[in-house]
């Protein structure tokens, strides 16, 4: 029986509609899949959507829809997506499929006839947004995840027995496979250390989810819900035969994928639902780090993200999957940005796989009648048995590497033998050979297109789970048929059958001009900010526009009876204490800073333009004041939510507004 192999994504909230890093994730897998697939292991690749909760019931409700039609629109989207993409998951799950909620429901059970779930009151703060109860906060304090305030919760629950494994924990986290990469094993080791409280595991105040077994006043906690989709989508809990044989077939994970903002729920309350239920525990849960954009988390609530439609339409889907698993360094944050892409597509796909299927297919149509040339003993060189042996090293060293999850050293491995082949066609120029008729350059000019078709054949059957489409193409041109048939465990050189009539050969990547970024720059503007709304404002007008409340020494004084306001006027503008969170600079933009800032009832997202007067390190924490009631506007494709109150000096230099006295956060300037 062949070895089995199940690899899961998170599955994805639908309160946002997908983009490229939620594609990442998923992309991610999708390669680790099919490479398990050709090395002949029976692969379960599992993704979905998760769709219970209060932040879904709250986000259907704002777009004016019962949460299931919210939760069938935005699921319908993430499938789309994947098929575009060319993701090849084996199911889909959602959470409030049937099959999802009872079997939820049966490990409830499990847990509480175990003895690991008892009723009990819980009081204290809870982050909606990132659905998590936040230990030890107080009224008013931020969520430690995404700084957004907490609600306070004051509800009987459910809970379940976390404190009963912090040393069973500690113990799993000793195998040095369990999380990757090390620093979060070591981040989540210390989380554990520092103790374990119970953990409520039901809600009661609103009705979005499973109910719990038995008492349906209560639903069960969405992450315990979520998490469980990894056992129910093949067959925990389930009545029947065959769903039962998966669960045995498939269970445990060999890879469970997430990014590294919830390693916490998989690597600690995830763990030990299962050692509760007595199951078998994943085997490697590993994270990866984040996309950045704008040099901030891509994100719905940031507004900073970019779609993935609008790569698939200018460049392709293979090209984004490359350029994703090629340009970031798996495990840490990355950037993305238009020009990377397409400067990247260029360099390694158009110029690089590209030109080398092409010039080489190209060189056998013309000079070999399209049919692949018998390599001549007696006109061999040392030059070919570098290239046989570089290839062989590519093969292993490719190997090991993406095994490993490094898969940017894999690629660049890989695209190391093209970089080979190509030196070593310029080196012998076979278009020079291919004009002599003597038979000494025929013979010469077969060795030389023999050994870079067979080079070709190596590079695309390696990069075929990153490219599946555009390495299928190629393996057709090359004349070898289907690609989903190679079995890439006896990958070796010198496989490439002799005579091999080639397929039709065109060009697989076709160079991307500077209009290819404009193209996709503008379509993310058009889909970020409605034509109407988009006010284009500079950053120094912003600043010339904030009302200075103290005296300032550049302002004139005010005589004229028109600019005279009534109290009723000043009424309207709601001054509010905040205090930064976050500051950070805006790309490509010197005089803006991003700022986010607690005003005591949420937390804002303003941009100002002070980035020449203040470094971003020095604001957070200060206390400044902002016009809270402003109508948000866009710059630079982000959202700004109010403003901040500055003195404006000779020469524009801002000075923020303070206070001498310590003042509470929120109070209202009058
Ligand atoms: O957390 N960069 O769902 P979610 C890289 N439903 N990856 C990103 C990313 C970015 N900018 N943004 C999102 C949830 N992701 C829960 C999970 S699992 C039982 C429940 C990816 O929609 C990343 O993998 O917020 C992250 O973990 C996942 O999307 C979270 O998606």
């Amino acid at each position: 029986m062949s070895k089995t192999f199940y690899i899961t994504t998170p599955i994805y909230y639908v309160n946002a509609r997908p983009h490229i890093g939620h594609a990442y994730t998923t992309l991610a897998c999708d390669t680790i899949a099919r490479r398990q697939r050709l090395l002949g292991a029976d692969v379960f690749f599992l993704t979905g959507t998760d769709e219970h909760g209060q932040k879904i019931e709250r986000a259907a409700e704002a777009a004016g829809k019962t949460p299931q039609q919210y939760a069938d629109e935005i699921s319908g989207e993430f499938r789309n997506l994947w098929k575009r993409m060319g993701i090849s998951n084996d199911d889909f799950i959602r959470t409030t499929e049937e099959r999802h909620k009872k079997r939820v429901q049966e490990l409830f059970r499990q847990l509480r006839d175990r003895g690991f779930i008892y009723k009990g009151t819980y009081t204290g703060q809870y982050c909606v947004s990132d659905e998590l109860y936040v230990d030890g906060a107080q009224p008013g304090d931020p969520c430690p995840t995404c700084g957004r305030i907490t609600e306070t919760v004051h509800e009987e629950n459910y809970f379940f027995k976390l404190s009963a494994f912090q040393d069973k924990l500690l113990e799993l986290y000793k195998n040095p496979d369990f999380i990757r990469p090390e620093a979060r094993r070591n981040e989540v080791a210390a989380f554990v250390r520092s103790g374990l409280r119970d953990q409520s595991i039901s809600r009661s105040t609103f009705s979005w989810g499973i109910p719990v077994p038995d008492d349906p006043k209560h639903v069960i906690y969405v992450w315990f819900d979520a998490l469980a989709n990894y056992i129910t989508a093949i067959g925990y809990g389930s009545k029947h035969a065959g769903a039962q044989d998966a669960f045995k077939n498939f269970w445990p994970a060999d890879v469970q994928m997430i990014g590294k903002e919830i390693v916490r729920f998989h690597c600690v309350y995830w763990p030990a639902f299962l050692m509760a239920a007595g199951l078998e525990l994943p085997k490697a849960i590993v994270a990866h780090g984040w996309l950045l954009f704008e040099e901030s988390k891509m994100s719905k609530s940031r507004g900073n993200i970019v779609r993935t439609e609008t790569i698939l339409d200018v460049l392709g889907a293979d090209a984004l999957r490359y350029f994703l698993l090629r340009e970031v360094v798996f495990g840490q944050d990355g950037s993305f940005s238009f020009d990377a892409l397409v400067q990247r597509y260029n360099s390694d796909l158009a110029n690089g796989l590209g030109n080398l299927a092409s010039r080489t297919l190209t060189m056998i149509n013309r000079y070999f009648k399209g049919e692949v040339p018998y390599p001549s003993q007696a006109t061999r060189t040392p030059a070919e048995d570098a290239i046989a042996e570089t290839a062989r090293k590519t093969i292993r060293e490719f190997g090991v590497q993406f095994d490993q999850f490094q898969f940017s050293r894999a690629l660049e491995t890989a695209w190391g033998l093209i970089a080979a082949v190509d030196k070593y066609i310029v080196e012998n120029e076979p278009w020079t050979l291919g004009e002599k008729q003597d038979d000494e350059s025929r013979a010469r000019l077969a060795t030389v297109l023999y050994t870079s078709a067979e080079a070709l054949r190596i590079a695309t059957a390696l990069a075929y789970p990153v490219m599946p489409d555009a390495t299928a193409k190629i393996w057709a041109q090359i004349g070898l048929g289907d690609i989903k048939k190679l079995a890439l465990a006896d990958l070796t050189w010198g496989q490439l059958p002799l005579g091999t009539k080639l397929g039709d050969v065109h060009p697989v990547f076709p160079r991307a001009d500077k209009s290819a970024i404009e193209r996709m720059q503008q379509m993310e503007e058009q889909q970020r900010v409605p034509a109407a709304e988009e006010k284009p404002v500079t950053e120094v007008k912003l600043v010339a526009e904030m009302p200075a409340p103290v005296a300032s020494p550049s302002a004139p004084a005010t005589s004229a009876v028109s600019d005279k306001i009534t109290i009723d006027d000043f009424a309207k503008i709601e001054l509010r204490v905040g205090i930064v969170k976050v500051a950070e600079r805006v790309p490509k933009a010197d005089k803006l800073l991003r700022l986010e800032i607690d005003i005591g009832t949420e937390v804002r997202q303003v941009l100002a333009g002070i980035a020449e007067a203040y470094a971003p390190e020095t604001l957070v924490g200060r206390k400044v004041v902002i016009v809270a009631n402003l109508a948000p506007r866009k710059l630079r494709g982000l959202e700004s939510n109010g403003m901040i109150v500055a003195a404006s000096l000779e020469g524009g230099k801002p000075v923020l507004a303070g206070f001498l006295e310590d003042v509470q956060i929120g109070a209202r300037l009058k």
